[in-house]
């Protein structure tokens, strides 16, 4: 069997220099796993091995408790390759054992009440998938039956290494804690539409709270569209919606995110984006944080883009058919906002944002590549401090629309929207020859600190209205 797929993918005319790897893939690809399926207590259990598990799940209409079982690419289900057992009085469900191998499990219900408590799924090293909801409630696809899937308490991913791809749709979790996706080193892939966490524990939490995702080194992709995050109780952890990304050049995409957070959290709570040293790309639109610390993108070393409700929202004709996206209602924070740098060349924009706290971009970091960084549409009730500081390459601020970036109906429509509020500003750039730029905004106290040794650059354009202006280390 495995010589025959050795031939099958040399034929596919695979370079002949990777033919020494071939058996070992080959040998995964007709590894089919064997799982034993069981119920205890409720449990539905799905015992498997070290081959390559793939099975589906599904929930029936009529029964909350009634879930069918298939195994998919050969799996044996209690013996039968490709068999199918259906299970009744399931409360909860588990996998055991699934190891390594290429696995698969897809989850969905069509029941209402949905899974009465959780689902714990663990997969080893491998390239594994999982996929949680289904499609639907869209034109031609729309189905009669309950399109989003249900589940009455934890949710628990934990993929290992290797490339792994977690794709959950119209899925909705009502628990104590919440949704927690881990996956390990490798180029992983999590991809997440109508999803609501509602975690409001009332015991003591230990742990973190919400809807969190960690993703290890490597290429790491994330891709979020119409989630919402409420929490509340008594967390020793985190509390909120979080993203935690490696090492490696990852790429995050949001739009359409709310984050309500209540109650007593000893670590940081809110809406949190954190990667590691690479190039970055970071794009969300349309999200609301309210209560705990605010909103974080935390990223390390690299050339990172940072584009917050920026030009590559759903306003406008590339957003049509989505009520949601038509309105674009920009980034709104009652708690503070952080966007951080390390070393590199970094881009931030800032648009129609308002912010109850302060807003700080900071790039500290000794050395770097330059950073430009634009704020339009923003108002911030606390302090507004950007600090380039660490920067000692050529750093550009620019406050307000720059003629360059002036918003065009295709853009984002509304031009009235670009004009900025602040009260405190204060702006200190590092060594390198910076320019400040500042138009369309209203200031109560501007501190402009162009850095050293410079010459430095200040430009004040149109509609500005600074009350009092410190201005230092500009030409
Ligand atoms: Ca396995
Ligand atoms: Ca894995
Ligand atoms: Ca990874």
């Amino acid at each position: 069997m495995r010589a025959q797929a050795s031939r099958k993918v040399i034929g596919r005319g695979f370079p002949k220099r990777r033919l020494g790897l071939e058996p070992l893939e080959s040998r995964h690809l007709l590894s089919a796993g064997s799982v034993a399926v069981s119920v205890t207590a409720g449990v539905l259990t799905l015992t498997g091995d070290a081959n390559d598990d793939a099975v589906q799940i599904s929930g029936v209409t009529a029964d909350s408790g009634t879930f069918k079982i298939q195994g998919l690419r050969g799996t044996l289900i209690n013996g039968v390759a490709n068999g199918s057992v259906t299970e009744t009085g399931v409360t909860s469900i588990a996998t055991s054992g699934w190891g390594d191998g290429r696995d698969f499990l897809g989850f969905t219900d069509n029941n209402a009440t949905g899974l009465a408590g959780g689902l714990s799924i663990t997969m080893g090293d491998g390239n594994d998938q999982v996929v949680l909801g289904k499609e639907g409630g869209h034109g031609w696809r729309q189905s009669s039956t309950n399109v989003t899937t249900q589940v009455n308490g934890d949710v628990q991913v934990t993929l290992g290494g290797g490339n792994d791809d977690v794709d959950v749709k119209n899925f909705s979790v009502t628990t104590t804690q919440g949704f927690l996706v881990t996956m390990g080193n490798g180029n992983d892939k999590f991809d997440a539409e109508n999803v609501t966490v509602s975690a409001t524990g009332v015991a003591p939490i230990t742990g973190d709270q919400g809807f969190g995702v960690q993703m290890g080194d490597g290429n790491d992709h994330v891709g979020l569209d119409n989630i919402s995050v409420t929490t509340d109780g008594t967390v020793s952890g985190r509390q909120g919606l979080g993203f935690l990304l490696g090492n490696g050049n990852n790429h995050f995409e949001a739009s359409g995110i709310t984050v309500s957070l209540s109650g007593a959290v000893a670590g940081l709570a809110g809406f949190g984006v954190m990667m590691g040293n690479g190039n970055n790309h970071v794009s969300i639109d349309d999200a609301n944080v309210t209560g705990g610390q605010g909103f974080a993108v935390s990223l390390g070393n690299g050339n990172n883009d940072v584009d917050l409700d920026g030009s590559s929202g759903g306003n406008g004709w590339c957003g049509g058919g989505d009520n949601r996206r038509g309105a674009d209602n920009g980034i709104n924070v009652t708690g503070s906002m952080l966007v951080s740098l390390g070393t590199g060349r970094d881009n931030v924009n800032v648009y129609d944002t308002t912010v109850g706290g302060d807003l700080n971009i900071q790039k500290t970091t000794a050395g770097g590549s330059g950073a430009t960084i634009q704020l339009q549409g923003v108002s911030v009730d606390g302090t507004l401090n950007i600090d380039t500081s660490g920067d000692t390459a050529n750093d550009k601020v620019i406050l307000g629309a720059d003629d360059r970036w002036e918003r065009s109906w295709w853009n984002h429509g509304n031009s009235s929207s670009s004009a900025n509020t602040f009260n405190t500003v204060n702006v200190t750039m590092g060594s390198g020859q910076n320019t400040l730029k500042v138009n369309n905004s209203t200031i109560t106290t501007a501190n402009f600190d162009g850095g050293t040794p410079g010459p430095n650059t200040y430009v004040q354009g149109k509609n500005v209205t600074i009350t009092t202006l410190n201005k230092t280390n500009f030409t």
